[in-house]
């Protein structure tokens, strides 16, 4: 089992690599020789310094980007054989019979206090990978989320097909404007499916249906790239993407099961939590005591 048109991924793929690797301009020392005219000697300073940045960046990329991503969510996705590629484990795992490699691994989900949901990849969510594109996310509630070989036979060679997959929110994501709706969906929502030989990971994209959720809509999300491995939790792959989704819109104490995939389904990523109780009105309240006894030391004065 393959992704159609494998070797143009492939090839497309290592034009991808091969060009992230090798576009970076780098200062050499004969930029910085030169007759440089007198009172240019802090211009120089300058100049010497972003050469030092630049090389600690090319040394060191997105160690300044460490993220705090709270816990790891990620849950089995169900499809897996053996060991490597094909394991069960999520990071450096693709399915069964798909192409392998960094850019194409989904890897995990983390979720923090402050009901951030992140979403980490070596696939590149925002520019996709061999011409196959994001979907979206996907969130069961109620605890009857279909996925895994449970998903067989729901569909295939990217058709609608309704929402036979128990999900009950979709984060429909715009990755040009890296901007997100949520809609409440029910079973009469449809949903893009995607590829006969790995409808284990359908559905893949919202099509259409549901309620719009008011106040989340057109909502920012923060996109990060180049990310080491020390910036993921040690994910492994030397380079990933990580997506960053605010999920207040659920009620404190909601258990969700969270789903993933990308155009052809070559990596399902799958992840389960409860949103904590109490959360924000924690916050609230921390915030509401910091103001009450500001007014009190006022007071006092
Ligand atoms: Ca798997
Ligand atoms: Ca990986
Ligand atoms: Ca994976
Ligand atoms: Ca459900």
């Amino acid at each position: 089992m393959l992704c159609a048109a494998r070797s143009a991924c492939m090839w497309l793929g290592s034009l991808h690599v091969e060009s992230w690797w090798h576009g970076c301009c780098y200062l050499t020392g004969d930029d910085m020789k030169g007759n440089y005219k007198k009172g240019e000697g802090e211009m120089k300073k300058v100049m010497t310094a972003l050469a030092i940045g630049l090389v600690a960046l090319a040394t060191f990329p997105g160690s300044a980007l460490a993220l705090d991503l709270g816990q790891n969510i990620t849950i089995p996705d169900l499809v897996g054989s053996g060991s490597g590629w094909a394991g069960a484990q999520e990071d450096q795992e693709v399915e069964p019979g798909c192409l392998t490699g960094q850019q194409w691994d989904m890897e995990g989900f983390f979720f923090k206090s402050d009901y951030t949901l992140t979403m980490v990849g070596g696939y590149n969510m925002v520019s996709g990978q061999g011409g196959y594109m994001t979907g979206d996310l996907f969130i069961d509630v109620t605890g009857d989320a279909v996925y895994g070989p449970s998903a067989n036979g729901s569909g295939s060679g990217n058709t609608i097909v309704n929402n036979v997959f128990g999900y009950d929110y979709v984060l429909d994501l715009d990755m040009a404007t890296l901007t997100y709706d949520v809609y409440a969906i029910d079973n009469d929502s449809l949903f893009s499916v995607y590829y006969s030989q790995n409808d284990e990971s359908n559905p893949w994209r919202y099509s259409r249906g549901g309620d719009a959720v008011q106040g989340w809509q057109d909502v920012k999300f923060d996109y990060q790239t180049g990310l080491a491995d020390g910036d993921v939790a040690g994910l492994a792959g030397g380079t990933h993407n990580a997506a960053v989704f605010s999920f207040a819109f659920l009620p404190s104490g909601t258990e969700f099961i969270s789903h993933y995939t990308y155009a052809c389904g070559n990596d399902n990523l799958m992840g389960q939590f409860s949103v904590p109780d109490g959360g924000l009105t924690a916050v609230l309240l921390g915030l509401a005591m910091l103001v009450v006894e500001g007014a009190r030391r006022a007071i006092r004065r």
